[in-house]
């Protein structure tokens, strides 16, 4: 059974193969290069709306999407739907977590607390009403001093999860691939998700 997933991102289309060929190998992740609609939500919720129906319609394949940020707690949640764009228009990773450490530097916060967030829609067209459902993972952690490590994307450098398979303190840029997705935000999602995809 194939599932579109609307996203121009990469990384995410990787991440997201490796995580449902763990726990539904039977369901086959495609790419999606229509059109890309406007994500003019305020939520991750609407964004992850707004893009799985566009895919859904235009393929006519059930669509899944994931809209996803960093929420840091002394910013009151910020980055958050802007994360992809802090630092500008230009989606340049590297700009935006130097940003986002430039702003941490300059707030006294010993904690540093943050947390990844994804949000995944299902969008499946049918013969009547589409069934949608809307799904979040959460994967609390801190913020490091600096960037370390060359694995995942975005703001993976500078994010130490709370929970280290080893114990260790790295951050997930220090993790290797299978490490994350076996403990991801987006893995979390896809696992409220998963009950849902019975009946694909
Ligand atoms: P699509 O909208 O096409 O899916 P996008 O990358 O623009 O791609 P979002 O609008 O959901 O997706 O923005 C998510 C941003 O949040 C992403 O660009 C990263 O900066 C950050 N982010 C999300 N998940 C992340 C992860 O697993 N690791 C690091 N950063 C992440």
């Amino acid at each position: 059974r194939q599932v579109v997933l609307a996203t121009h991102n990469p990384h995410k289309v990787e991440e997201f193969q490796a995580i449902v060929a763990a726990t539904r190998p039977d369901l086959e992740v495609i790419g999606y290069d229509g059109p890309e609609p406007v994500e003019d939500g305020t939520t991750f919720a609407e964004n992850a709306l707004i893009k799985a129906r566009a895919a859904a319609a235009h393929t006519g394949l059930p669509a899944l999407a994931d809209d996803s940020g960093i929420c840091v707690d002394v910013l009151g949640g910020a980055p958050g739907v802007f994360s992809a764009y802090w630092a500008g228009h230009a989606k340049d990773a590297s700009a935006n977590l130097s940003l986002l450490l430039d702003q941490l530097s300059d707030i006294h916060d010993p904690h540093r607390s943050a947390q990844f967030v994804s949000t995944i829609a299902l969008v499946a067209p049918g013969s009547g009403n589409a069934v949608e459902h809307v799904v979040e993972g959460v994967w609390r952690g801190r913020l490091a001093p600096a960037a370390s490590g060359g694995g995942g994307f975005g703001y993976d450098p500078i994010f130490i999860p709370d929970a280290q398979p080893d114990g260790a303190e790295r951050t997930v840029g220090e993790w290797s691939a299978a490490e994350k997705n076996a403990a991801s935000h987006r893995a979390r999602a896809f696992h409220e998700l998963a009950p849902l995809l019975a009946d694909l």
